[in-house]
């Protein structure tokens, strides 16, 4: 019998890639998605036609029950968020609650429905848990590159609010036996990353440029270094994790690293144009507090998943470039845009 998975977030970017790769993988694919009418479901069911959608909201753990007893899971993916980190700042509280306290609602969830107490462990058959975790817990590096033993200094709400669903998917591991992992997981992006993240905001701002729809791109902190790979591989390590033997945590990156400076190069040569002319460093989109650096080691996930990252940082950010002309050439809306790349 096909596996089935649900996956929270479905409406975003790595739940879009992540059910395509699990429908090619054989999986009967169910989404969590919120709200009376939310109109990022249109391009679910426009892309992702095989998905079988249910709705619940991370903040509400009766919904995330009902969802688990309807759907009957065998893997539970958890990539519902609020995942722009300058929005922590300005919703401290909500992020803590959708990104932080959905965790613990997730996994409450999982061990009701599956009977788990504190006198009886999960068994075999039990259903796996995956964690979306981020480099962004690493904040304030202690090490370069970062590893899975590399201690957490957050520098964001955001990067708190993960620090504790990391931590305790840890704990349900360790409390009840579960099968509950975290991939701490760097910056990968895509055609179909949201316009607010810097990539994003590069490649449609260059693209705007080439048409002549814009005559300058205004950006923050240029000096900030990420290890930047692709959405469509990172996702593939998301499933391996799940199949491992044993449960474990693994660091998902490149072991590159580059500046918000490279990527504008990159990006405005991939589109035929001299960056200095249009992009304006702007101190107001700064951050209270900056992570400076990341920089991931990721030699266990080679070493016992046998993943790899495929696409270079050079031809991730090309790929990006040549879908916004594409999208805006056609006419597209990249913020009121009901379909993906
Ligand atoms: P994204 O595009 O911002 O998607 C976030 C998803 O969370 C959306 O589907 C959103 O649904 C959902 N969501 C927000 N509030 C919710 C709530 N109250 N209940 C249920 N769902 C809710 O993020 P992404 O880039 O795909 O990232 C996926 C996950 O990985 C996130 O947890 C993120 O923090 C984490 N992560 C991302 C990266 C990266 O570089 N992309 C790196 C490390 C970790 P709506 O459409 O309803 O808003
Ligand atoms: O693209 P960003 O907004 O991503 P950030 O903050 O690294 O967070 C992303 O990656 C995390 C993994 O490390 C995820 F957990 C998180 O959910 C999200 O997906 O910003 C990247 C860098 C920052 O240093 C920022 O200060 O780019 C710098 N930057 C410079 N100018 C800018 C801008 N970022 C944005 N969004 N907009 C700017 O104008």
């Amino acid at each position: 019998m096909a596996r089935r998975a649900l996956i929270t977030g479905i409406t975003g970017q790595d739940g879009s890639y992540l059910a395509e790769h699990l429908l090619d993988q054989g999986y009967d694919v169910w989404g969590l998605v919120r709200g009376q009418a939310n109109p990022r479901v249109s391009r679910v069911r426009k892309l992702l036609q095989d998905v079988q959608l249910v709705r619940g909201d991370l903040l509400d753990q009766g919904s995330l029950i009902s969802a688990v007893e309807r759907v009957q899971p065998d893997e539970v993916y958890n990539l519902g968020a609020i995942s722009f980190v300058p929005m922590s700042w300005e919703q401290a509280e909500l992020t803590a609650e959708v990104t932080g306290m959905g965790v613990l609602r997730m996994l409450e969830a999982i061990r009701v429905c599956s009977g788990i107490t504190s006198s009886r462990a999960a068994g075999s058959g039990q259903i796996r848990f995956y964690q979306a975790s981020s480099s962004e817990m690493f904040g304030q590096v202690r090490e370069t590159p970062q590893n899975e033993r590399t201690p957490f200094h957050p520098r964001s709400p955001y990067g708190v609010a993960k620090a504790y669903g990391h931590f305790l998917t840890q704990n349900y591991r360790e409390s009840y036996g579960m099968f509950a992992v975290s991939g701490i997981l760097f910056n990968h992006e895509s055609p179909r990353r949201g316009a607010e993240f810097v990539t994003r905001k590069v490649s449609l701002g260059a693209a705007r440029i080439k048409l002549g729809l814009a005559s300058e791109l205004r950006l923050g902190n240029l000096s900030a270094r990420r290890d930047w790979g692709y959405a469509g591989d990172y996702v593939q390590a998301m499933r391996l994790m799940l199949q491992a033997d044993a449960p474990e945590d693994y660091v998902i990156g490149t072991g590159r690293t580059q500046s918000v400076r490279e990527l504008v190069v990159a990006a405005f040569e991939a589109a035929g144009l001299d960056w200095e002319r249009y992009v304006v460093a702007d101190q107001a989109l700064h951050r209270p507090a900056e992570v400076d650096l990341l920089c991931a080691d990721p030699k266990k996930a080679r070493v016992q998943l046998g993943w790899e990252p495929s696409v270079p940082f050079e031809d991730l950010v090309a790929m990006m470039v040549e879908s916004d002309i594409k999208l805006l050439s056609d006419g597209g809306d990249p913020d009121q845009d009901s379909s993906w790349p």
